[in-house]
């Protein structure tokens, strides 16, 4: 039987064009292969055929308008009929009735509310607004009951006794919230913490040596030389989070598991180094050269996945990128296991950060998304040194109660590990509950303070406020009361809260350790506030240190500041290999056994290489319509990971919503409101979209998650991130220079670029500038495209040299959204294309005198049409170049002219725009949409006179002509410009530009916009 395929709803579309016909008569097609593509003046779909069968007949052509319900094909199938809707489309459920005995209870409700308002009821006082107890017996009574509760049925019930009663202190008019903060005492109770089995003697030893070696890095390398700097404290305090991670549960990478991803706090790095150390994985030639990478085998100050690429995996020391990243580094490994790409092993992402890193908002910003994606494959753990650089970091507060609140509020689990084993008695013992209560009230000024002091500090500060306190420590020495440790020192405390980490469904995992600042260091480090800077141990210190810790070395040795590594048979060191066998491997180290994405077939890209005819389009409208061919390539599709801010839409991306879906891990719980319309918003849980909502930061994490899958999952992933150009390097810089750090592939698009080209937007939007902050990034490579041939040009070659050649490098790119016609591409300009310049067009059957127009993005036009102008108006040739990236050219000269300086005695090599221009005539005229600096940056790679003009000043609201004008990038300035630069070098008369100036209305008298 024959049936129609129509056009289905196409939302706000009316009357659009077929670019594309996908299929031909007598086709076998699928259910939901695509028939034709539709593209408006903002946006191409494809229309899918909604039945499987044979198309017998076409019904329209290329060109063709089309609305909703235009017959597109025949097709002979015995299916269904499509009736436009989704498959799983929920039922809508019938206006229910109430049901009388639901009725009653509303009512009853209702007369009790009013009953109580009459009353007066809600401004009862029922206790002191200061929280002071105004009845302790009744107080006694009520714990009294609980604890028999808890005795007889257990701490669950005694739990839903407590929720029940604060439900109902809600109905009776309460609106003090429930707290999100409990007592300042661990979270894992003692009888059901998880014992670590480890051997603690030999682990103790183990962390010493890592200790020592980790701080005579540091004073070794400023010994050598101060500059160096380094950190000794910060690690100090994390040892043993570290060491219990590496010891019991860090698994390592290898053929059978993909291995955990540990994201190390940054200056924490020569704890890592001296752990490798002994684990035979660095020298100490390299231990001994810590900081110092120039020319000798050396080790990076933090960890740089770009400078030493075997070992580390992730940049986190720009503080609050490592908890964003991972954030969303765990998000995306979740993501490619339900699209199917990779296996569930249960791998785990951990994250390591300091209490003061909790203050960027990069820190924090995302941890909702980590709950609400139910992340249960993530764990923070927050160092709580109570310190960060300059002084306490809530020395009136409490940095783990606070922190405490905000997770949990945000749906983490949340395990306080604040008191060492040594308490656990006191703990017990205390019957009158003033210990905790003196735990709570203290604050973490004082906290430091009685570290920083010793044992009859703290009895007379801390235990000395109550009476009953002071009891309860009398029979302990001041040497006892000193060893009374906290939570992140105690290898079994830290053991219990990581079991249970790991142990945790549905949602992610923070670990806030309590821990001392310098941990060990004595007078010279031990929870003061210079510990952060110390870097140079004077002797004294050195050798405290070696003897608080038993290391094994000689007082000379010390003061040659050697490095200690026991016999590769001792235990220690046997034991530490062993675990990490176990364990399945190093960490952290940084691989790859990645296979290749193939390259696309050519013929994906060739409709982007014709014209397009009378039709007009923006570079944007390309850029989708080849993602769009490219989903058509197997090997491409399923590694294309489309990223959005929320800005599908102005992107004219909408139409992937449909086609590939949203990810969205539980699926979609909801029917759309547009489910009718072919780019309805389809959430899946296969979906491929990663649509990040508001969020740039969040969205460029994806990114350089997505573009270092290779390395992180051995799965190469193409991300294009797609972004309001003015929104990318100038909002993310720093996770931009991460992604360069972390070796990122992958394509940045900054749409609706240009500061005149996103016309009414104005100044917060129009972007004149990204691609020279581009420019700063070493491995970025980008280009400003005009037309999509050269867009399709440049992207066959990205992927060519990220994933055949596999060079780690990313792209960006800027597309615009003005609309223009596109011309087929010249011949034998690829080469140009990619190294940042080609000949566009030659007018040259006029006069005697020429000039050389380079233009960039858009203005590329506008230099085309002054070069008409010039050549009918005035006689004048010229020869117009694209410039498809000022970056390129630079970078090619740049290299060139270091080349020829460093060999006088040789032939000077020409860069590539002398190559271009060394034979032309006339000066050269350069503009885009961007700073004059942009342009400029060729200025020393020719000897021509050289013009540049761009677009520096703030951007505005206007017409994209009217900008252009303000700017001074249009044709007539262009024109104007080059007449004046003419008469300069007498080729022409004055005359000519003064009359130019008067007929395009040039106001000369008009500031400069840099100033306005
Ligand atoms: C974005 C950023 N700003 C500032 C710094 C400089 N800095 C390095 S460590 C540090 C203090 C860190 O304190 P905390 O997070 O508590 O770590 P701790 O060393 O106490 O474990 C600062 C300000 C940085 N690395 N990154
Ligand atoms: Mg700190």
């Amino acid at each position: 039987m024959s049936t129609e395929i129509l056009v289905p709803d196409i939302g706000d579309f009316d009357s659009v064009e077929i670019i594309e016909i996908l299929v031909k008569s007598g086709d076998l097609i699928k259910k939901n292969d695509p028939i034709v593509t539709l593209e408006s003046d903002k946006s191409s779909v494809e229309v899918p055929s909604p039945f499987e069968g044979k198309i017998s007949q076409l019904k329209v052509k290329i060109g063709d308008k089309v609305s909703r319900g235009s017959v597109l094909a025949l097709i002979e199938s015995n299916k269904e009929k499509f009736e436009n809707k989704p498959v799983n489309k929920i039922e809508t459920k019938k206006e229910e009735k109430v049901p009388p005995a639901s009725e009653k209870i509303i009512k009853e409700a209702e007369i009790l509310t009013k009953e109580k308002n009459l009353n007066g009821n809600r401004n009862k006082v029922y206790s002191r607004p200061n929280g002071s107890d105004i009845d302790p017996i009744e107080t006694q009574e009520w714990l009294d009951s609980l604890e028999a509760v808890v005795k007889k049925d257990g701490t669950e019930r005694g739990h839903y006794l407590l929720k029940k009663l604060i439900n109902e202190a809600y109905k009776e008019g309460s609106n003090q919230p429930l707290t999100r903060i409990t007592p300042y005492v661990n979270t894992i109770p003692v009888e059901t913490e998880v014992k670590s089995p480890g051997d603690q003697n030999i682990e103790r030893r183990i962390r010493s040596l890592i200790r020592w070696n980790a701080a005579a890095m540091v004073v070794k390398a400023n010994k050598k030389n101060p500059e160096l700097g380094g950190h000794i404290g910060t690690f100090a305090s994390a040892a043993t989070l570290y060491d219990v991670g590496m010891n019991h549960f860090w698994r390592g990478k290898n053929n059978k598991f993909g291995g955990d991803l540990v994201y190390f706090q940054g200056h924490s790095a020569p704890g890592m180094y001296a752990r490798a150390f002994l684990e035979g994985r660095l020298s100490a030639g390299q231990l001994g050269n810590f900081r110092q990478e120039v020319g000798v085998d050396g080790l990076s100050s933090y960890p740089h996945p770009w400078l030493m690429p075997k070992f580390w995996q992730f940049p986190t020391v720009s503080m609050g990128l490592g908890p964003v990243l991972s954030i969303y580094q765990a998000r995306f490994t979740k993501y490619l296991i339900n699209r199917g790409l990779i296996k569930d092993e249960n791998r785990k992402i951990w994250t390591f950060l300091g209490d003061g890193e909790t203050d960027e908002p990069e820190s924090l910003g995302a941890i909702s998304l980590a709950s609400r994606e139910k992340l249960d494959n993530l764990i923070f753990v927050i160092n709580c040194n109570l310190q960060r650089l300059d002084g306490p970091v809530r020395g009136n507060g409490k940095i783990i109660q606070e922190l405490e609140g905000i997770f949990r509020g945000a749906g983490w689990n949340v395990i306080k590990v604040i008191w060492g084993s040594y308490w656990d008695q006191l703990l017990t013992k205390d019957k009158t509950g003033l210990l905790i209560k003196r735990m709570n009230e203290c604050v973490d000024g004082e906290y430091q303070a009685f570290k920083a002091n010793n044992g009859s500090y703290v009895r007379e500060k801390f235990f000395g406020k109550y009476p009953e306190l002071k009891d309860l420590v009398s029979s302990m020495t001041d040497r006892d009361i000193w060893k009374l440790n906290r939570g992140g020192h105690d290898p079994h405390k830290v053991y219990a809260a990581y079991d249970e980490a790991m142990k945790t469904k549905g949602k992610p995992t923070v670990i806030l350790a309590k821990t001392i600042k310098g941990y060990g260091m004595g007078k010279s480090g031990e929870s003061i506030n210079i510990t952060h800077q110390q870097k140079k141990l004077g002797e004294e210190d050195l050798l405290y240190y070696r003897d608080r810790f038993d290391i094994p070395l000689t007082d000379k040795q010390v003061k040659n500041i050697e490095f200690y590594k026991p016999d590769e048979k001792s235990d220690e060191i046997k034991y530490l290999k062993e675990r990490r066998m176990k364990l399945g491997g190093n960490l952290p180290e940084r691989t790859c056994f990645a296979k290749p994405v193939k390259k696309p077939s050519k013929d994906i890209f060739e409709n982007m290489l014709k014209s397009s005819g009378e039709r007009e389009m923006s570079t944007t409208m390309a850029l989708v319509r080849m993602l769009t061919n490219l989903l058509r390539d197997k090997n491409i599709a399923p590694k294309l990971v489309p990223i959005i801010p929320d800005e599908a839409r102005t992107f004219g991306m909408e139409g992937f919503f449909r086609k590939i879906g949203i990810y969205a891990h539980e699926g979609q719980k909801y029917e759309p409101e547009d489910s009718e319309q072919l780019s309805s918003y389809r959430e899946d849980k296969k979906g491929q979209v990663l649509e990040e909502g508001i969020t740039e930061t969040g969205a460029m994490s994806s990114f350089i998650a997505a573009g270092t899958s290779y390395t992180n999952h051995d799965l190469e992933m193409i991300p294009v991130y797609t972004f309001y150009s003015m929104f990318g390097f100038q909002r993310v810089m720093d996770l931009i220079w991460a992604a360069g750090d972390s070796q990122t592939r992958g394509f940045l698009v900054g749409a609706t670029s240009g500061r005149t080209t996103l016309a009414g937007e104005g100044l917060q939007h129009q972007d004149g500038h990204s691609q020279l902050l581009a420019s700063t990034v070493p491995n970025c490579i980008s280009y400003d495209p005009t037309f999509a041939y050269e867009l399709a040009i440049i992207f066959q070659d990205g992927l060519r040299r990220m994933h055949d050649e596999q060079q780690n490098i990313f792209y960006y790119l800027t597309t615009m959204n003005e609309n223009y016609k596109h011309p087929e591409m010249p011949k034998n300009c690829e080469k140009g294309i990619i190294k940042g310049m080609y000949l566009f067009k030659e007018f040259n059957n006029k006069g005697k005198i020429k000039v050389q127009l380079l233009g960039s993005g858009t203005i590329l036009r506008e230099m085309i049409a002054a070069g008409e102008i010039l050549s009918k108006e005035y006689n004048i040739d010229s020869d117009v170049w694209s410039v498809t990236s000022f970056n390129e050219l630079r970078k090619d000269g740049m290299k060139i002219e270091r080349q020829n300086l460093l060999h006088p005695d040789e032939k000077p090599k020409k860069s590539y725009v002398e190559e271009c221009l060394g034979k032309r005539d006339g000066m050269i005229i350069a503009a885009s949409d961007y700073m004059r600096s942009f342009a400029d940056q060729i200025r020393p790679y020719t000897s021509k006179a050289f013009y540049s003009f761009g677009t520096d000043g703030y951007g505005r609201s206007d017409s994209r002509k009217n900008l252009r004008k303000f700017f001074e990038v249009d044709k007539e300035h262009i024109v104007t410009y080059t007449l004046s630069a003419l008469a300069k070098e007498q080729l022409v008369p004055s005359k000519y530009a003064e009359k130019a100036i008067k007929k395009y209305k040039i106001d000369k008298e008009k500031p400069m916009p840099i100033i306005l």
